[in-house]
């Protein structure tokens, strides 16, 4: 039976804007006030994910989350119909408005970690949203993450769910985009590489940006997931990595089976890294791809994204291929490495630019946009839902793109009740095109 690694993307959502919201992420600081184009977003996600199947790769989407989302609204003392909320809380706090308009959930490397079913004590596959506490525009996202995540891989035989981490901050989690799983095939148990920011009880005095991972959550899915200890690592990311701006592991940091690739600053003992990886799993013939930094500085690493690529193996193409942002053509470290890495007869031989330039203004490159699971042919056969696409799907998702949403959000528009009806009207004819029930608050109310 073939066992592969299928990507979910996210869809980047109506709302999709440039609030500057995430402290320590560079590009949402920096692109703060700037009009963003969520048509344009979502198209060029839809881009990405057309190439991917395209190449024959198994991929799938997760859809966008209601924004602004008014239950949280609600929740927080605002009363009366859905116009006179969102009036009454942009008088209160437009900053509010925008935390609970942000189309974030869209970079599905964050919505949940996965062990996958060879690598889990029951030999099920297992997932745990991610709380996302270190932002207060994420932390809302985890309900719904979980929802979806059950409708799509449904509880049972093959696949477990367990509930987002409490614990706030303090047990503060960002999902797979912290993980990354090692092996020879997929189908083949495998080791894990967790990565945290910071210790949760213990002050990080050599953090200026949040640790947003804390060791204890890292630990704690691990336990919940039944991953086998003995091929377990939990590493600290380097400081120095996360103070210039890589606010998740995989943004100086990504694997594929026995290739990791990562930047020289990534941990602050690499070496030491590697030989508990080749220790913890003997039997996978580790390769290890480190990018001094001389070569390629960690400031040119976190400007372009070269880590925050998809490294994965296409069917008929000798050697692994990253998926890599057009920034990275564009800065001349960047494109100097990859071309003598193509070059160099290695194990990653193949580099495909794609613009998914709306969400990098973000700080989201293609593997933020994408969550990874490994699926057996069976495990294939037993999803529920319409979120694996055909070319037939992707047509229509493009034509529905076209149809909901607009070329162009302001901070202001976000407090236009109007445009609340326009992501209801686009979410309401998405569930139907990926047979998605009643996942939206605005959906299920009164039933
Ligand atoms: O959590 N940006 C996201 C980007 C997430 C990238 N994901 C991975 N590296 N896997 C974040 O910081 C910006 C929103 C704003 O500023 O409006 C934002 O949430």
């Amino acid at each position: 039976m073939t066992v592969r690694e299928a990507n979910f993307d996210g869809l980047v959502g109506p709302t999709h804007n440039y609030a500057g919201l995430s402290y320590g992420n560079v590009a949402s600081a920096s692109n703060e006030g700037q009009v963003s184009n969520p048509r344009e977003g979502v198209l060029q996600g839809l881009g990405k994910a057309r190439h991917m199947l395209s190449l024959g790769m198994v991929q799938g989407i997760l859809p966008p989350h209601e924004r602004p989302h008014l239950p949280t609204l609600r929740g927080l003392g605002f009363t009366g119909g859905d116009d006179a909320m969102l009036a009454s809380a942009w008088a209160a706090s437009p900053a509010l408005v925008a935390n609970i308009a942000s189309s974030a959930a869209m970079w599905t490397a964050n919505a949940a970690t996965i062990t996958p079913a060879p690598d889990s004590a029951d030999g099920r596959t297992h997932f745990t949203p991610a709380n996302l506490a270190a932002m207060y525009h994420r932390s809302i996202e985890h309900p719904t993450t979980a929802r979806v995540l059950k409708a799509i891989f449904p509880e049972g035989e093959r696949f477990a769910h367990h509930c987002a981490l409490e614990g706030g901050v303090h047990l503060g989690d960002e999902g797979a985009a912290n993980h990354n799983r090692f092996c020879a095939e997929y189908g083949d148990k495998g080791a894990s590489l967790y990565v945290y920011g910071r210790d949760a009880f213990a002050p990080a005095d050599d953090l200026k940006y949040p640790g947003r991972q804390t060791r204890e959550a890292s630990e704690a899915i691990a336990r919940l997931h039944g991953d086998d200890k003995a091929r377990t690592l939990f590493v600290r990311q380097n400081p120095v990595a996360i103070n210039a701006g890589a606010f998740h592991n995989d943004v100086v940091a990504v694997s594929n089976r026995n290739v990791f690739f990562y930047h020289e600053l990534a941990f602050e003992d690499a070496g030491d890294v590697q030989a508990r990886l080749r220790a913890a799993a003997p039997e996978i013939d580790f390769v290890f791809v480190e990018v001094a930094d001389a070569e390629v500085p960690l400031r040119d690493a976190v400007k372009s994204y070269l880590f925050n690529s998809q490294l994965v193996d296409i069917p008929g193409r000798d050697g692994m291929t990253l998926i890599l942002p057009k920034e990275v053509e564009e800065t001349p470290s960047t494109k100097a490495y990859i071309d003598n890495l193509v070059a160099s007869n290695g194990p990653i031989r193949h580099a495909d630019i794609m613009d998914v330039r709306q969400s990098m203004r973000n700080g989201g490159g293609p593997a933020c946009l994408r969550l990874r699971v490994v699926l057996s042919d069976d495990d294939i056969g037993a999803l529920g839902t319409k979120c694996l696409l055909t070319p037939k799907r992707l047509d229509a998702l493009e034509d529905w793109a076209s149809t909901h949403y607009r070329d162009r959000l302001a901070l202001d528009d976000l407090r236009d009740p109007a445009l609340w009806r326009e992501v209801m009207a686009a979410l309401d004819a998405l569930t139907g095109l990926l047979d998605l029930g009643s996942l939206y608050s605005f959906q299920r109310a009164g039933a």
